[in-house]
């Protein structure tokens, strides 16, 4: 056994029914990192990082399982890195009775904000509580101030509901429906159509969007008089993929047919200047070359823009793992002046966990992803980008930068029938 290891755990969905099952392309770019930076003679000097990673299929019972392994059987691990919102969630909540640092390269969940119930988690990933401020700038754009909202009963989901609700109390839209469902969609979006829902926000994971898109098409609430609002970081082809496994009644045909029109929002993850050096030499495009070659060599018809899950939030994990090296870094010239090291950490040494806390809290470089900076709550600020579905393809629309209050627009937006649909019945008085 080598001494000069540093060990951390890792939390990877791989290949479950729910949820998000990121970790097939956020391992192999975590791995990536992992290799660059035990490469660096100027970093951790005389240390290697090393990952001890495990899947949790997005179930927060498994990965609490996961994470118990990795706590209970040696080595001592330093930190954890963790996936979807609802492993992060049952993670971040517990890793904090071990002085636990934990990083989440894939949680959006704006619940994981709560810096009292998670006093020991930061994020790469953004909040989706960004999306929100970029649906309302849409809605005032279009002149849409009566909607409807649809979502999953997760946390991830009713907090960003919350966040959207009081964002639509602000700026004077009304919500005339907010329908939930816990895996079977078909009542609530049979009450979008009794409620006259016209714009609607559809908050859920994707194989719940597969579930939804077809109680769209047999309902018919899709085409002229419809407007939804997805969310943007499924894969591209989600609406026409693994029908038959999940046993979705719907052709993909149909389910093209129900998806055209659609608006989606997600914050950009990828760094947009693609010619800029990021701290590890690369530019976010050497990056997707080096990312696309390993996931080709594991499998992956890359050529063929077959994409594993994971692959837009894959910047993500390649700098969780930089900002974990960097961290660690940082926190052992700190602890040199004490004699001591970061081997000397232990589950019970609280004071090394508030230097690791310390380190990661004032990270800042540039990333593949972009500039990596946690805010108070451990969140990342970051864009967002809009699209629209026509034609089978995403198209790009717009960013808009919320802080700056600023809507780049390329005037690309189509409608089924050439009108902004209106968020309403329209009667017409005859005279
Ligand atoms: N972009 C993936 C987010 C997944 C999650 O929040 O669970």
């Amino acid at each position: 056994k080598r001494d000069d290891d540093l060990h951390i755990g890792g939390i990877f969905p791989m290949e479950g029914e729910g949820g998000w099952q990121g970790g097939q392309a956020c391992m192999p770019a975590a791995e990536l990192a992992l290799a660059d930076v035990n490469a660096r003679s100027d970093l951790l000097s005389g240390f290697k990082l090393l990952l001890h990673s495990n899947d949790s299929k997005c179930e927060p019972g498994l990965g609490a399982s996961v994470m118990y392994n990795l706590l209970y059987n040696p080595p001592q691990k330093l930190l954890l890195l963790a996936g979807c919102s609802t492993v992060c969630t049952t993670v971040a909540e517990a890793a904090k009775m071990w002085n636990l640092m934990v990083l989440c390269y894939g949680a959006s969940s704006p619940a994981l904000s709560d810096r009292a119930r998670f006093p020991t988690l930061f994020r790469t990933h953004p909040s989706a509580t960004v999306h929100n401020p970029t649906r309302i700038k849409l809605m005032q754009k279009f002149g849409w101030s009566r909607i409807a909202i649809l979502q999953q009963a997760e946390e991830v989901f009713i907090s960003t509901v919350e966040d959207l609700e009081a964002h639509c109390k602000k700026t004077g839209i009304e919500i005339v429906t907010r329908q939930s469902f816990l895996s079977d969609p078909s009542d609530a979006v049979r009450n979008l159509r009794r409620q006259d829902a016209r714009v609607i926000v559809g908050l859920f994971y994707v194989v719940a969007a597969r579930r939804v898109l077809c109680e769209v098409y047999k309902h018919k609430l899709y085409g002229k008089s419809y407007v939804w609002f997805f969310i943007g970081w499924y894969e591209d082809n989600w609406f026409e993929t693994n029908l038959e496994r999940e046993g979705i009644e719907c052709t993909a045909e149909q389910m093209r047919e129900a998806a055209e029109g659609h608006l989606t929002t997600e914050a950009l993850m990828w760094n947009q200047n693609s010619n800029q050096t990021t701290i590890s030499g690369m530019t976010s495009e050497d990056f997707r070359f080096r990312l696309n070659e390993a996931l080709r060599e594991a499998g992956y018809d890359i050529a063929r823009e077959k994409f594993p899950e994971g692959y837009q939030e894959a910047p993500l994990a390649y700098d969780a793992v930089w900002a974990v090296a960097l961290a660690f870094n940082k926190t052992m010239e700190k602890l040199e002046k004490s004699g001591l090291s970061l081997k000397n950490f232990t589950y019970t040494n609280k004071k090394i966990a508030d230097d690791i806390y310390e380190a990661i809290n004032s990270t800042s470089f540039l990333g593949v992803s972009g500039l990596v900076a946690f805010s108070s709550q451990g969140d990342r600020i970051a864009l967002t980008q809009i699209e629209q579905l026509y034609d089978n393809h995403y198209v790009k629309l717009g960013y808009y930068d919320t802080q700056a209050d600023n809507l780049t627009w390329l005037e690309r937006e189509r409608w089924v029938g050439g009108k902004v649909p209106p968020d309403r019945t329209v009667v017409v008085n005859e005279l």
